[in-house]
């Protein structure tokens, strides 16, 4: 079986397989415990049906994704605290700047941990004003199944494995495909205390 369904990325999607050493991903997993200290991760509900995400969240930036019976949106607060997000790791912004071919920075980084049996249905992500930027993702610990098709729902799609360390950027035409997470292999990575994994998004949100 290979890790990688045949058939070719979609334009703008780039991975960066294990771009990041274990080295890097502890001190970046560290970072990432500091951010959940201060912002804790949450249980988000989808705005129609009130129901949880199955996946929990935080954020860093200035802005941070929320998502309750006022929908989703970008916020600068915390929707249980009510704190500001903590600042974004050194380490993000690096990877940033090295890697998305933006000239500004991102203001938004949304944080995902799933636990085993968390997924993440098919969707867009179109709630930024500045959709030319486009959107990095790092992957920690457990690796996970992820799953892309085009710009129509219904669509083809395909699947890549994401493991710990991996990095994507997904710009230009990749910027508005669907997307989703169909499951997390546990007992994958021993990066994390225990099972689970983190995902980690840069957006821009505003125009600069
Ligand atoms: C392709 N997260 O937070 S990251 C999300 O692994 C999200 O937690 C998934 O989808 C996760 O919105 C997937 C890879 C990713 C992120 C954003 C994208 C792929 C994308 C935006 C546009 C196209
Ligand atoms: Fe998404």
């Amino acid at each position: 079986m290979s890790a990688r369904a045949p058939g070719p990325l979609p334009p703008g999607l780039h991975h960066y397989p294990l771009r990041l050493d274990p080295g890097e991903q502890a001190t970046l997993l560290q970072g990432i415990r500091d951010v959940v200290a201060k912002a804790p991760l949450y249980r988000p509900r989808m705005p129609g049906s009130g129901r949880q995400f199955s996946v929990r969240m935080t954020n860093c930036g200035a802005l941070g994704w929320v998502s309750d019976a006022g929908g989703y949106r970008y916020q600068p607060v915390h929707p249980e605290t009510g704190e500001p997000w903590p600042p974004i790791p050194d380490m993000l912004l690096a990877l940033w700047a090295e890697l998305s071919d933006y000239a500004h920075p991102p203001e938004a980084c949304l944080v995902n941990f799933y636990e085993a049996g968390a997924r993440m249905g098919l969707h867009q992500d179109k709630d930024e004003t500045d959709l030319d930027a486009p959107v990095l993702s790092v992957s920690l610990g457990d690796e996970a199944l992820f799953r892309i098709g085009g710009t129509e729902r219904g669509g083809p799609t395909r699947s890549l494995r994401l493991s710990s360390g991996d990095v994507l950027v997904m710009g230009g035409p990749s910027r508005l495909v669907f997307h989703g997470i169909d499951r997390i292999y546990p007992g994958t990575s021993t990066l994390l205390k225990g099972e689970g994994r983190i995902n980690l998004t840069l957006r821009r949100v505003t125009r600069p």
